[in-house]
């Protein structure tokens, strides 16, 4: 854990771009009910018999009641609706052109560098943090800094649900180090590639949007909204519950890289139960550490996974349930962006704070990983 030593920290900018395109619970389960029963009656004699499984029915009561989510945003609509095919469609692009991960990332920065008032002169590294990144190498986060005209370095990171928050540990660690003196934080989360849309458990959870953070130094902050960070922490424990096999080594080991292993899976009700007293007692700990109470923060800018697992969380904190104003949600629109979604509601729900007041960035999910930052608005 890092605590509050001069140079002073502050996130002064934050940016988001979301995809034009929207699917509601009620047309994806309008198609995936469609795709199941046609499997069905493709498959009638096999499932009579027992060889293989009846694909259960979706439903898109059962999705908002248990998630919060009503509808995603989606980098492409195309093919995810289309029962032949179930899963999006994007045009390839060539090596000379911008890939559409730095393009979605380079969206969200310009929003976040405009409202920090900063030109790429000031910015001297960019971290992309995200569950995926479309290739190895180059990095996109190189590809972004050469698009933008940014001197300095640039690095990609891979934290899934957490990468965000701990691509902002890292951004505030070389600032406070001095390796940098203005950080461009970048999660373009392209999260609809990896579901598994013909899997009744989790073809509603995720949708795609990329979010963007400005971290420099107190000196150099010109911003009229900023926010100091007092203080960041990290933790991780190994668990299998949230998992993806999808890799290069798919190639060597002779088994389909595209098996159901190799997208998004979970035990979700065991996560559930495993990362909510999880995330709850690191957040309690980091406040205990700075001489905190739950009752001191105005705002919890939390996970976006799942709506009753936020309101656990708190209601483990505070021992008992809080209004809806102290921890936003952005389920309901957005649903699942792996680590984007503190980032989301901490730029939307951050405008009404007044100075003084304390919020909490907090994310929580695969590995499992759990990150804070304690942040005071100046
Ligand atoms: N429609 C109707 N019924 C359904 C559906 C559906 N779509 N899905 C499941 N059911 C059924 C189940 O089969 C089960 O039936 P039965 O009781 O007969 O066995 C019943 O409904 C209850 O199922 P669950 O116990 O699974 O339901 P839950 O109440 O637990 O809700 C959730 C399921 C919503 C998935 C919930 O468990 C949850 O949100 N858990 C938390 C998970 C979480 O936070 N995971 C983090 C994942 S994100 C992350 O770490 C980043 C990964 C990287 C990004 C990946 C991008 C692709």
């Amino acid at each position: 854990m890092t605590t509050n030593l001069s140079p002073r920290i502050v996130i002064s900018g934050s940016g988001i771009w979301t995809p034009s395109n929207i699917i509601t619970n009620d047309e994806l389960v309008e198609s995936y009910n469609a795709y199941a029963e046609k499997f069905n009656s493709v498959h009638a004699s096999d499932i009579a018999e027992g060889k293989i499984k009846e694909k259960p029915l979706s439903s898109a009561r059962f999705i908002e009641k248990t998630s919060g989510i009503k509808a995603r945003y989606v980098y492409a609509k195309e093919g995810i609706l289309e029962i032949d095919r179930m899963r999006p469609k994007f045009p390839e692009r060539k090596e000379e052109e911008l890939s559409i991960q730095a393009e979605i990332g380079v969206f969200a920065a310009r929003k976040a560098m405009a409202a920090a008032s900063k030109t790429a002169a000031d910015i001297d590294a960019v971290i992309v943090a995200g569950a995926y990144t479309q290739r190895a190498y180059p990095a996109i986060a190189i590809e972004i800094q050469n698009e933008l005209g940014i001197v300095g370095f640039g690095f990609d990171m891979l934290v899934a649900c957490s990468a965000a928050t701990f691509g902002l540990h890292r951004a505030y660690d070389s600032l406070k180090s001095g390796s940098a003196k203005c950080v461009l934080a970048i999660n373009p989360e392209l999260n609809t590639p990896q579901v598994n849309f013909c899997d009744r458990d989790s073809h509603f959870i995720f949708g795609d949007v990329a979010t963007a953070v400005i971290m420099e130094r107190s000196e150099t902050c010109t911003s009229s909204n900023s926010y100091e960070i007092l203080s960041t922490k990290a933790l991780t424990k190994f668990s299998n519950n949230i998992r993806t096999n999808f890799g290069h080594l798919s190639y060597v080991t002779d088994v389909d890289p595209f098996g159901w292993d190799k997208f998004f899976h979970q035990s979700g009700r065991i996560v559930f139960k495993e990362v909510s007293p999880m995330a709850a007692r690191h957040i309690g700990e980091h406040l205990t550490s700075l001489g905190l109470k739950p009752g001191d923060i105005k705002r919890f800018w939390l996970h976006q996974a799942n709506i009753n697992m936020n309101n656990m969380v708190v209601k483990q904190l505070f021992g008992e349930e809080v209004d809806e104003k102290t921890i936003p949600t952005i389920l309901d629109t957005y649903a699942n962006t792996a680590s984007a979604g503190s980032i989301i509601a901490f730029h939307l729900y951050n405008n009404d704070l007044k100075k003084g007041d304390i919020g909490v960035i907090c994310s929580f999910g695969a590995g499992y990983s759990v990150g804070s930052l304690v942040l005071r608005k100046r």
